[in-house]
């Protein structure tokens, strides 16, 4: 299998391509132009990339096009987004521009192919925004009110991607990931703020103050790792047009999250919340309804919290002994 991941040198590409490769698949990536992939000591890419990797900015249409067209693989796993809640506020009309159509020009590449492709779009939990206590867990049928830009993008994507598989009978899959949180995450997002936050102030490079936002919110947190493994199997598994949620099929509230930091840390430390870290419309609880990918595929998430929390702390603590802030 010749597998194409676009946006490969992000978070989950770099945990998916592994992953691919260890199956066997012949693995492509692509990156941003600026983007470095290999070992380097900022700890961003530092894992190891033996896949071909191309330079990419999905915006380009002939680009996208062109490369698609020379690497002609089996299945193509759609990451490449600006995936970033908080910057979809800040940069709305770029967030829609590579989450909108950066996806229209990859389905639109594949529709021009003569062979069949199966492409996987990855969408977010965050599509069902303001969840209703009755409607938890959310399972994919349940209406989807975004609430934030970041989200409704997504939606977008994911309605475009039923489109094509209905439109031109395509091999198209959509998922929703919940929360995905493991080692070398940036630290834009929760888990991996607070663990590099912890790591500071065990290192005496911080003072014993954690900064935080809305502790209450609740969230369905899946291990990376757990989360490519679902995008494998849905790429063997999964019924073209569908949708499928990736989580864990548990909230937990943010705050029992840093309680499992604080009783894994070397030092005490006051937490205060910062009003800035604070989301607007931000939504009580998001859980998934996982039932749909796991009787299709046989997936069930395997890695706990704890373990996903010991070793994102580790490693900061690692990069922080290294010089990394
Ligand atoms: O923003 P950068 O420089 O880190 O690059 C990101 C890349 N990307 C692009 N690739 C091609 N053309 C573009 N115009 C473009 N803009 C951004 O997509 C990054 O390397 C990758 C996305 O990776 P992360 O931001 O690390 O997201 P993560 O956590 O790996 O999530 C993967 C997917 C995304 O579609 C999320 O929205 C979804 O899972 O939850």
């Amino acid at each position: 299998m010749r597998s194409l991941i676009i946006g490969g040198s992000g978070f989950v590409g770099t945990y998916l391509e592994r992953h691919l490769r260890t199956l066997g698949h012949e693995t492509h990536i692509t990156k941003m132009p600026k983007e470095r992939v290999g070992r380097n000591e900022t700890g961003r890419y530092e894992q190891d990339i033996a896949a071909a990797v191309w330079d990419l900015d999905i915006l380009d249409a002939k680009a996208v096009s062109r490369l698609i067209e020379r690497i002609q693989p089996d299945y193509i796993f759609h990451l490449a987004a600006q995936s970033s809640v908080v910057v979809s506020w800040e940069r709305p009309g770029l967030t829609a521009d590579i989450n909108i159509r950066g996806s229209i020009h990859v389905l639109e590449a594949v529709r021009r192919q003569k062979k069949k492709m199966r492409v996987l779009l990855i969408g977010s939990g965050e599509e069902y925004g303001k969840i209703s206590q009755e409607e938890v867990p959310v399972c994919e049928e349940c209406r989807v009110r975004p609430g934030n830009i970041y989200a409704a993008t997504k939606v977008c994507q994911n309605m475009i991607g039923a489109i094509y598989a209905q439109a031109y009978g395509m091999d198209v899959l959509m998922v929703r990931a919940f929360n995905h949180i493991g080692p070398k995450q940036s630290p834009i997002f929760v888990l991996s703020d607070f663990c590099r936050q912890t790591a500071e102030i065990e290192a005496g490079k911080k003072e014993a103050v954690i900064k935080t936002g809305n502790l209450d919110a609740k969230r369905d947190f899946t291990d990376v790792r757990d989360v490519v493994r679902a995008y494998a199997l849905l790429t063997e598994k999964g019924k073209a047009g569908e949708t499928y949620n990736i989580g864990s099929g548990h909230a937990v509230r943010v705050g029992d999250i840093l309680q499992m930091i604080l009783e894994q840390s070397k030092v005490k430390f006051r937490i205060e919340t910062d009003p800035k870290k604070f989301r607007p419309l931000d939504v009580p609880v998001i859980e998934a309804d996982i039932r749909k990918v796991c009787e299709r595929t046989g997936w069930i998430p395997q890695i706990s919290l704890e373990q996903t929390v010991r070793e994102t702390l580790d490693d900061w603590r690692e990069k922080v002994n290294r010089g990394y802030r």
